[in-house]
């Protein structure tokens, strides 16, 4: 069955800012809709996400030059009439950007077509999206991932004294629903311990809490961890139920000139940032840490690995960037055992894949991940079953974008249980 009509549009996200959809009309009626995810603590090496830069407009933001790549040369080069083939048409998608970073097209005019094409080609084949994903590549057999809910906010997804971005909470329930009742009754509990401290309620970017703490005597990570501890004591679960994961976007608080990281008042060196994390670890049930150092610190990472890494789950995200010569160097360089994978830091539905085999083939953990300005599109959900990855993590369970994926997840668990 063949597509008959493309379609693109300029969305809003999450955050408000603007973003690319696509929709594909096929020739038996169906509309199939892919909509994509923006970053905000965007890696230097990530595909280039096009933006139009008028200033009179969004704040410059405006992706109506994508919107125009999709329906003026994608469409009519590659999808009308054709029938959706999502490794050959993401071929061909490459070959007509013709770039290393897919800068031409723009990586969000690309991403939105290729889940469009692979969404349409599951709908043809009349099967689910993580049943195609899985056969057409021959994954191991679908699982629920395990999933790690961002209860607290900071760097760049929050107005705050939290330098480190995103503090996670990881239900040790292998059962997906159980998990995210865990997890819900989790960030409810906290909510009620943020009351109970005098700290503000409100949300950030990824729906996780924003406290501002008064206290300047202790930074204020240690007291956002000890937040979480506090919450899992007394927390119906049981303290065992759960365990912490932290990003701390370090890349975002680094200083290439001096080659230090600036926390609060400090000039930390990595080693020094390094001995910092085995503080924590030593106090807080720390069992994740993603980008602990900066994009290109890979030095940095080696120590980190050879201290850390036996204990804690040392997450590549913007040291890596879903770019499989980035995370072969990684490998090369044992600088991490586990890889976020974002789809729109490389583009395509099939180079999403290619990364996630490659970690698949080398014992890399991999998790699949949301970005913090996203749209109700639930296609990571699918992708995380679909390819066996494991993990996953997609924000807080509040919020309609975030909740979006986690109910995805939740029919598929009823799916797969039969
Ligand atoms: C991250 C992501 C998602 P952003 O750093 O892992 O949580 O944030 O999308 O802003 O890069
Ligand atoms: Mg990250």
């Amino acid at each position: 069955m063949h597509i008959v009509k493309v379609d693109a549009h300029q969305i809003l996200d999450s955050r408000g800012l603007p973003t690319v959809e696509c929709r594909l009309t096929l020739a038996d009626g169906a509309v199939i809709v892919a909509s994509v995810p923006s970053g905000a603590s965007t890696g230097r090496h990530e595909a280039h996400e096009l933006r139009d830069n008028n200033a009179a407009v969004y704040h410059g933001k405006g992706v109506l030059s994508a919107v125009r790549h999709i329906k003026q040369v994608i469409a009519p080069g590659i999808l009308l009439g054709k029938i959706p083939d999502i490794i050959a048409m993401d071929k061909e998608i490459i070959a007509l950007d013709g770039t290393k970073d897919c800068s031409a097209l723009g990586a969000n005019a690309m991403l939105a077509v290729s889940i469009a094409v692979i969404r349409a080609q599951a709908w043809i084949e009349g099967v689910e999206l993580f049943e195609f994903i899985n056969d057409l590549w021959q994954f191991p057999e679908p699982m629920l991932p395990r999933c790690m809910f961002n209860m607290i906010n900071g760097g760049m997804h929050a107005q705050s004294d939290l330098v480190f971005q995103e503090f996670l909470v990881i239900p040790s329930h292998h059962d997906f629903a159980q998990s995210l009742a865990c997890a819900d009754d989790f960030y409810q509990q906290l909510k009620l311990v943020l009351h109970g401290a005098g700290l503000g309620t409100a949300i950030g970017d990824e729906g996780g809490f924003v406290p501002l703490f008064t206290d300047k005597t202790v930074f204020a990570e240690e007291q956002a961890l000890s937040l979480l501890l506090h919450t899992a004591e007394q927390f119906t679960w049981g303290v065992e139920s759960v365990s912490f994961g932290l990003d701390s976007a370090a890349t975002h608080f680094y200083d290439s000139g001096a080659n230090r990281y600036r926390f609060h008042e400090q000039f930390l060196t990595a080693p020094a940032l390094i001995e910092l994390y085995k503080n924590l670890k030593g106090r807080f049930p720390l069992v994740s840490l993603e980008d602990g150092l900066a994009e290109d610190d890979w030095q940095g990472w080696q120590w980190l690995m050879e201290q850390l890494g036996a204990g804690v789950q040392i997450v590549g995200d913007d040291l890596l960037v879903t770019n499989t010569k980035r995370i072969q160097q990684g490998l090369t360089q044992k600088a991490m055992n586990a890889v976020l994978i974002k789809p729109n830091q490389i583009g395509t539905v099939s180079r999403t894949v290619e990364a996630i085999r490659l970690c698949q083939e080398n014992n890399l953990a991999t998790i699949i991940s949301h970005r913090s300005g996203e749209t109700n599109d639930d296609f990571i959900a699918d992708l995380a079953v679909g390819s066996a990855a494991g993990q996953m993590k997609a924000g807080a369970p509040v919020r309609g974008e975030r909740v979006a994926k986690y109910n995805r997840l939740l029919w598929i668990a009823e799916m797969l249980e039969g």
